[in-house]
């Protein structure tokens, strides 16, 4: 069996979402997702000039080897531009095996370990009452686990992944005006003095069932990271996720000294290597790297397989820029391993959305099933795709009120 052609797409409805298809000599065909969001023309173009001409006369079935090839072989390896490049030829190499085994991919990874896999939600007010209504509708759909995100009195711009606005929607992290970023301006001090009291008013307003997360982004130190997890500890967050620059493994050290918050990091890590000893060392509870951009399902489940040695459990990164290819991917690791989590789930299921990548895999109840179609489970219209065309976005950048620059 012979891979004959690769194809890249760009593009779709509100994410630019870059689509390999790689075809067959036995007229199957897989799928891959290769989005980097803000950065999308660059996993495509190292697809398009370096990847595929060597994919051409491979045998597809040999996805480990192909993985080791691509990434053994490269001199100059890692990173998530072409771990994105290289996720996006796995999970179609597997999308080709599950569809080749007639089966869909949790068959293939070991069966399902559950029914359904618990997603959470991300609810945002441009103030704590707007985040109140926000958290109150999604729990009204149904949904056990909330993200809770909201704006900070005094600070003098919205901060991340909060409206400008009260009732704001649309999407608050790409700003599609253009290339050049935006900035927002942050204050250490005014978000550890308000935001525990804050997520405490959100806990005691909501059934103690209801699972809270809160996304830090990057933006403490060490001491003060583990300063919030300790003021944080009586509201039970489900998790407190990324509270420090993603760079140092060490930093989680402090935290997990300090306060017995669960922690969750890594939705930013593309490799094994950026959390293998945060995982072997046990700093963390939760590991975010996306099957996006961290090598696809091979690297993945290695990732899975070492976090279940040390009692970490999955929490896939799930943002609304991965399309429904690796959330697919994702969805059918959910359903398999033994050490899941929960996923991130923001629903892009629009009618475009639905029409360019169409499926029976379910959300309902803040569940997820994952169909039994072979492989992926997820298609793709090419005729749909020629609707869209990219558009330059940007994430915004992050400034102290004197100027310095900061962690977005
Ligand atoms: C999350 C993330 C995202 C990122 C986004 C950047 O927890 O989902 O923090 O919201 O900001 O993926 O492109
Ligand atoms: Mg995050």
């Amino acid at each position: 069996m012979k891979i004959t052609g690769a194809k890249v797409f760009v593009g779709g409805p509100a994410k630019n979402y870059v689509t390999l298809k790689i075809m067959t000599d036995q007229g199957v065909h897989g799928l891959g997702d290769a989005t980097l969001n803000n950065r999308e023309t660059l996993p495509a173009k190292y697809l398009q000039d370096y990847l595929i001409p060597n994919l051409i006369g491979m045998d597809p079935r040999n996805s480990e080897d192909i993985w080791q090839y691509f990434y053994r072989g490269a001199y100059f390896r890692r990173g998530p531009i072409a771990m994105a490049a290289f996720g996006a030829i796995d999970t179609a190499l597997w999308d080709i095996k599950g569809k080749l085994a007639n089966m869909p991919l949790y068959q293939l990874f070991g069966g399902k370990s559950r029914d359904g896999a618990m997603v959470y939600a991300h609810a945002t007010g441009a103030d704590l009452p707007d985040l109140m209504d926000s958290v109150a509708s999604y729990v009204e759909q149904g949904y056990k686990a909330v993200r809770v995100q909201c704006g900070i009195p005094s600070m003098p711009t919205a901060s991340y992944a909060v409206p400008d606005k009260k009732g704001g929607e649309g999407d608050y992290i790409t700003d599609y005006s253009g290339i050049i970023p935006k900035t927002e301006i942050w204050d250490t001090d005014r978000y550890m003095r308000y935001m525990p009291s804050a997520l405490m008013e959100v806990r005691e307003k909501f059934e103690p069932d209801l699972k809270i997360l809160h996304d830090v982004h990057h933006r403490l130190s060490p001491r003060e990271a583990a300063a919030f997890a300790k003021a944080v500890e009586p509201v039970g967050l489900y998790w407190l996720e990324d509270p420090t620059p993603a760079e140092d493994q060490d930093a989680l050290r402090l935290i997990r000294q300090h306060s017995t918050t669960p922690i969750a990091i890594g939705e930013v890590f593309n490799s094994i290597w950026d959390c293998n000893k945060l995982i072997e060392n046990e700093l963390i509870d939760f590991i975010r790297v996306a099957a996006t951009y961290g090598g696809g399902i091979t690297h993945l489940k290695r990732i899975i397989d070492l976090a279940a040695l040390h009692h970490v459990r999955t929490g896939f990164h799930g943002a609304p820029s991965h399309s429904p290819i690796s959330m697919a991917a994702q969805h059918h690791l959910n359903a398999w391993a033994p050490n899941f989590g929960i996923q991130e789930y923001l629903v892009l299921g629009t009618k475009e959305c639905d029409a360019l990548f169409p499926s029976a895999h379910v959300m309902t109840d803040g569940m997820f099933y994952v169909s039994d179609a072979p492989g992926l489970g997820v298609d793709f219209d090419e005729k749909e795709v020629a609707r869209y065309e990219y558009k330059a976005g940007s994430h915004p950048i992050v400034r102290l009120e004197d100027g310095t620059m900061w962690d977005y």
